[in-house]
């Protein structure tokens, strides 16, 4: 008889994992924890039956554009697959963005809604990158927004209703730069028109990376004329891309980007040539206004990074319990069980770590967070997002290998994990940025002492910190910019192991 391997197989994500249901009987009220578990339970299946099957589909096709009609006029159009279009009323209908807004458990709103996140995912081809940029934006708008806002786009964005669910943009990235927004050359014009809101400006120039640009609005910054140079002469402009004949705005989209991965996601360059635009909350303090989406979007970042390595992880488990090498199971080899063993320990930390974010994120939306849960969640945001993200592309790099050529061959899925951890680290903010922001938080707004005042409540040995810290004090600007990352990491392990 021939040998034929069988592959992995995924159980329902929820019941199957190992973490996610014991926190949240831990942490949640009571009654929170019975409509939670339930929905997490029904979303865990899904995430291994019909979203898993739309993911695979959505990859297969990937979206076009289509720059012109047969006779020749410019239509841009983007076409997606009907599978991608599946993973977005899901996204509405399970509530990945509105349970964090009805706030029907309070803070604990949010600790649902990202595990709801956490699940939906690794099953989604990543449509939970538009799902981050609309939550962002409905953060934006509830801090900055005025009744206009409110009332059109907050609703549509936090929607359960697939029928008027709305997905935002997030476009910052120009040709100067996405790290560096200072060079930012789209300009503002003061322009009136009251056709779908009330818009002040005009907006004219080039936006570089723009992702699922299919949706309905997006946020974005520009420099209202006369405005000084550099980032702190932008504002912060709310835009709508289509009109009510569904063509777009003023809006040229140039391409779509051929990215390592997240294939199925269109992300484009395009112009702006006169596209009506709001301003959010008044002009100025740009970067400060769209700081307050990123810093959701970081925090998104981080969840789909743990459902990547849970995913792996799940499938490296599976197939250890399948394969036999030597005469026996993988999982009966001890290194092997050692080597998944300690990538399980690197997940357990990254976990510990984002849900005890979005404890904080939760407890700051609703105004229940003291000062310094408040400096805690400012530093530790930038800090979680960076080493979830390096985790992600280290345990899928890992898990690949526990496959052997099977983990390097395209049709089983599994290089596509890799491809699309990567842009985790890229995507909001890159390693180094995110390590300056950081030091931006402790420096500009006395972070540090709030994170120290946490770590020294349980027994994690600060030596290595506290020496790094001294010798940044007595060294100065250079030799702390220099050591950022590293403390970054250090601080990302110590409170872990308070977890
Ligand atoms: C799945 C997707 C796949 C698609 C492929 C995507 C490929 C990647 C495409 C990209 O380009 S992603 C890149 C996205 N870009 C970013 O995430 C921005 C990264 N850069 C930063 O975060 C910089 O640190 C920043 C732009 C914010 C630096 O800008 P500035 O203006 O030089 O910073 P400045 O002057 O220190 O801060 C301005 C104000 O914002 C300050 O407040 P004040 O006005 O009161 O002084 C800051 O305190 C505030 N601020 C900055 N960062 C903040 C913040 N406030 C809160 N939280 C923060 N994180």
């Amino acid at each position: 008889m021939e040998f034929y391997q069988d592959g992995p197989e995924l159980k329902n994500t929820f019941d199957s994992d190992p973490f996610l249901k014991s926190y949240l009987q831990k942490k949640l009220p009571p009654e929170t924890f019975k409509v939670a578990a339930q929905h997490l339970a029904h979303l865990g299946e899904r995430a291994v039956t019909d979203l898993l099957q739309f993911s695979i589909q959505a990859e297969a096709q990937l979206p076009v554009h289509v720059p012109y009609d047969p006779w020749g006029r410019r239509i841009d159009e983007l076409r997606t697959s009907e599978a991608w279009k599946k993973l977005e009323v899901a996204a509405a209908t399970e509530g990945i963005v509105g349970t964090a807004y009805d706030r029907k458990h309070g803070p604990f709103s949010r600790v649902y809604q990202m595990a709801l996140l956490y699940l939906y995912h690794p099953s989604s081809a990543f449509f939970s990158c538009p799902l981050a940029m609309t939550d962002g934006a409905a953060r934006a708008i509830e801090l900055y927004g005025d009744d206009e806002l409110k009332s059109r786009a907050f609703k549509n964005l936090t929607s359960t209703d697939p029928k008027i669910f709305w997905t935002a943009g997030q476009w910052m990235t120009e040709r100067t730069g996405g790290s560096d927004i200072s060079g930012t050359t789209t300009t503002a014009e003061p322009f009136e028109e009251k056709k779908l809101f009330s818009s002040t400006h005009a907006l004219r120039g080039t936006k570089w990376f723009t992702s699922a640009t299919t949706s309905q609005m997006a946020m974005t910054l520009a420099r209202p004329l006369g405005a000084v140079e550099g980032s702190r002469g932008l504002s912060l402009f709310y835009l709508e891309l289509r009109d009510e004949k569904n063509n777009l705005r003023n809006i040229e989209i140039h391409r779509l980007k051929d990215k390592l991965g997240t294939k199925a996601l269109p992300t484009a360059e395009l112009s702006l040539q006169g596209t009506p635009a709001k301003l959010v909350g008044g002009p100025g303090d740009g970067v400060k206004k769209i700081a307050s989406l990123f810093n959701v979007t970081r925090v998104y970042n981080a969840i789909c990074a743990l459902g990547q390595m849970r995913r792996a992880l799940d499938l490296a488990q599976s197939y250890a319990r399948k394969r036999k090498a030597f005469g026996k199971y993988l999982i009966d080899h001890p290194l092997h069980a050692l080597t998944l063993k300690d990538l399980e320990t690197e997940f357990a930390k990254s976990f510990k770590l984002c849900f005890f974010v979005a404890e904080l994120l939760g407890k700051d939306e609703c105004k229940t967070a003291s000062e310094n849960e408040r400096l805690l969640l400012r530093a530790l945001t930038p800090i979680l997002k960076l080493y979830t993200a390096k985790k992600s592309i280290q345990i899928c790099s890992e898990v690949l290998e526990c496959f052997g050529g099977a983990g390097y061959v395209e049709d089983t899925g599994l290089p596509r994990l890799l491809r699309d951890s990567q842009v985790l680290a890229i995507w909001e903010g890159t390693t180094n940025v995110l390590s300056l922001d950081m030091l931006r938080a402790f420096q500009k707004e006395n972070a540090l002492p709030a994170v120290l005042e946490y770590l020294k409540k349980s027994n994690v040995d600060l030596s290595e910190l506290n020496g790094l810290l001294a010798e940044a004090q007595k060294k100065g600007p250079e030799f702390q910019e220099l050591s950022a990352r590293r403390m970054a990491f250090l601080i990302a392990e110590l409170i872990a192991q308070t977890l």
